[in-house]
């Protein structure tokens, strides 16, 4: 039985990619960071199937100490501090975590046994003011945030150790995937939430920021799949993961609205407080390499993505209290 590491599994892919890791056979081993509360509500069904441990991408010794204890197969790196307007404010955390993060992984396997293979969460926010429409594996990067810039570290550090010490160690460059287990946060969930609160009378409105920005949007659940099948191959390659297809904010909240028969122009309000520093204005990805070399394609159209994301938020709404809902953070 293969074993695989998974960190960030408590976030949307780490849940996915351990539903997944555990249909294949493998003996799924999840690393989380210490905290008060303890946030397992994304893999709670598959709870007794899996090995939670404690560990943390700051602390090396923590890394070291895992790797001895439990001997991975695989590990799939999904850690990070991975939400960009936070990188804007806590920017020298985002490069410990989300950059320096990676280093220390990728020294404790060379530690302990260089033979594990690795997959780093890498991502198309680096090709950020974009140089080359559609971004590939070979299109130049240009961050446009400090996620962006700790990103495009932990990418060629990943690189390098991989020529430098001859280790497996690969660089998935995936653009937007997105689902129900998504956080509240992030734009397609806060779309799909908010829309289903107002549709159930429980809100108003919907602050949003730039809804020009384009993005090129898939469904997690196929990309944690593209994750692994990287890991299989016999030669380490860094593969770009898209659907090819690029969108705007706009066109996702108004199919989010219409698909409960409401007009998003009485409900979206334009909040400038929801705008960055630096936006990134253009996405959309070539997956021409992942296709051929490794089979991969995405199952899910634009908008079934969206459609599905607001029907999920509505039957949530169903089954939770109206008065659980998370506190009112400016997100
Ligand atoms: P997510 O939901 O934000 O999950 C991030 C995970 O990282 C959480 O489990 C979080 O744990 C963990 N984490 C944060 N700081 C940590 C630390 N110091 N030590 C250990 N764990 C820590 O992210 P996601 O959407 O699943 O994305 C997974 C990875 O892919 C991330 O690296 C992200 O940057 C990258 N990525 C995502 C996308 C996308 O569209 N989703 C696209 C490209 C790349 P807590 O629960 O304790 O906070
Ligand atoms: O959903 P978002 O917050 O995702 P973003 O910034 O594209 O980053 C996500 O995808 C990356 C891959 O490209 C990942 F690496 C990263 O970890 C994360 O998963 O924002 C999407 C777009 C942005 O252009 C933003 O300006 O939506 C725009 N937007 C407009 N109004 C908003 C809002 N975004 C958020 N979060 N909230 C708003 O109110």
């Amino acid at each position: 039985m293969p074993k695989a590491l998974i960190t960030g599994i408590t976030g949307q892919d780490g849940s996915y990619l351990a539903d997944f890791l555990l249909q294949k056979d493998y003996e799924v081993i999840g690393m989380v960071r210490r905290s008060s509360t303890g946030n397992f509500t994304r893999f709670k069904h598959i709870q007794d199937r899996i090995q939670i441990i404690q560990g943390d991408l700051i602390d090396p010794v923590s890394l070291i100490h895992v790797l001895e204890e439990h001997r991975p197969d695989e590990i799939y790196n999904l850690a990070a501090q991975s939400f960009v307007p936070t990188s804007f404010s806590q920017p020298l955390l985002t490069g410990e975590v989300t950059a320096l993060g990676v280093t220390r992984m990728l020294e404790a396997i060379r530690i302990v046994d260089k033979t594990i293979r690795f997959y780093q969460a890498s991502s198309s926010e680096m090709f950020g003011k974009v140089r080359e429409v559609p971004q590939s594996e070979s299109t130049p990067f240009y961050p446009r945030s400090p996620y962006g810039v700790a990103k495009l570290y932990g990418h060629w550090i990943t690189v390098n150790y991989r020529e430098s010490y001859d280790m497996f160690a690969v660089s998935g460059i995936l653009f937007n995937h997105e689902s129900p287990r998504r956080g509240l946060e992030f734009l397609p969930r806060k779309v799909s939430r908010g829309v289903a609160r107002i549709a159930a009378g429980l809100a108003s409105e919907l602050r949003l920021g730039n809804l020009e920005a384009r993005r090129d949007w898939g469904y997690a659940p196929d990309y944690v799949e593209g994750m692994w099948m990287m890991l299989q191959q016999d030669k380490p390659h860094d593969y770009v993961l898209a659907t090819g297809e690029t969108h705007s904010v706009g066109e996702f909240v108004r199919i989010a609205f219409k698909h409960v028969n409401l007009d998003w122009e009485k409900y979206v309000v334009i909040d400038p407080r929801y705008y960055r520093p630096a936006e990134v204005d253009l996405l959309v990805g070539n997956p021409t390499k992942a296709r051929t070399e490794l089979g991969w394609e995405p199952s899910v159209t634009f908008a079934e993505l969206v459609q599905l994301m607001v029907e999920a938020d509505l039957a949530l709404l169903e089954t939770t209290e109206p008065s659980s809902s998370t506190p009112n953070i400016n997100w």
